[in-house]
């Protein structure tokens, strides 16, 4: 399937921050629809123990988050709106220029935080070097480990809280000290990611993040999408056997859910393009 290619402004900008926002990734329809079947499982929400401040006075509040997951086997139709998130052609195409040709499904799941919902620590970041969530440039391009889409479901304001990071660091090479992890140092250079409803962040795993804590009235509801390169895989120890539902997904829905496999194609030289 062609698709249109990752833009030089948004290659750009993922190189420096270690993050772009895909703008308008779903359509309203498409938001409407995922909202939906969120709601029709709302039951199953689980409250995570308030946790995730790490003890940091900045980050705590007085409940944790809620995590809600198992969506591509949710019934129909409420499966279908996850089940075109994870090969969405407006991700896809970013995904392809990161992760490479064959790029795979780790996992998703659903963040929902309420008003008055702590924050989550910073953790990750380019140091120490992780060999599954690098970030690498060579031979002209970028090269990803995990990677993640965070699909938005609800507008996030300026003030809202959630999602966050800080900008470079997936490149950077001293540890980071806790102070800054924790939200209690040098805030000022943490970026807080405004989106709208149906806006995509995608970032590489080794940048540094976390979330504020949540103070709008409305819900958060972040959909965090997990890939990583079509040979890598954070573990598939004995058989492989395709979920259930397999055969009901499209092909390019199919291809994201594979074995960590060699792909011949990953090699960007023209050397690998010619005719065998
Ligand atoms: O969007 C958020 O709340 C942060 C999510 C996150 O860091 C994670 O799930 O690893």
């Amino acid at each position: 399937m062609s698709r249109a290619a990752m833009t030089d402004t948004e290659k750009y900008l993922f190189d420096v921050h270690g993050y772009v926002v895909i703008e308008g990734m779903l359509s309203s329809d498409e938001v409407s629809v995922a909202n939906a079947a969120i709601d029709a499982h709302a039951d199953q929400i689980t409250p995570r123990p308030n946790d995730l401040a790490r003890g940091s006075q900045s980050l705590a509040a007085g409940k944790g988050r809620g995590d809600l997951g198992g969506m591509l086997s949710w019934d129909k139709p409420h499966c279908d709106p996850f089940r075109q998130m994870i090969a969405h052609p407006n991700s896809a195409r970013l995904l392809q220029e990161v992760c490479g040709p064959g790029f795979r499904l780790e996992g998703l799941g659903i963040i929902t935080m309420d008003k008055g919902a702590e924050g989550f620590w910073f953790h990750e970041g380019g140091e120490p070097h992780d060999r599954s969530r690098g970030f690498l440039y060579r031979n002209g391009r970028m090269f990803t480990g995990m990677t993640n889409v965070a699909v938005q479901l609800s507008d996030v304001g300026p003030e809202d809280g959630g999602f966050a990071c800080l900008p470079g660091s997936h490149k950077s090479n001293y540890a980071c000290p806790d102070d800054i992890r924790l939200y209690e140092a040098h805030q000022d250079r943490i970026a807080h990611i405004v989106a709208k409803a149906g806006d995509g962040v995608l970032f590489c795993e080794c940048l540094m993040h976390g979330a504020l804590p949540w103070v709008a009235e409305h819900q958060r509801r972040s959909v965090i999408i997990r890939y990583n390169s079509g040979v890598q895989s954070e573990g598939t120890m004995g058989t492989w056997t395709p979920p259930a539902f397999y055969d009901e997904l499209t092909a390019e829905q199919q291809a994201v859910i594979s074995l960590p496999q060699y792909r011949k194609e990953d090699k960007g030289s023209a050397l690998y393009q010619r005719p065998a």
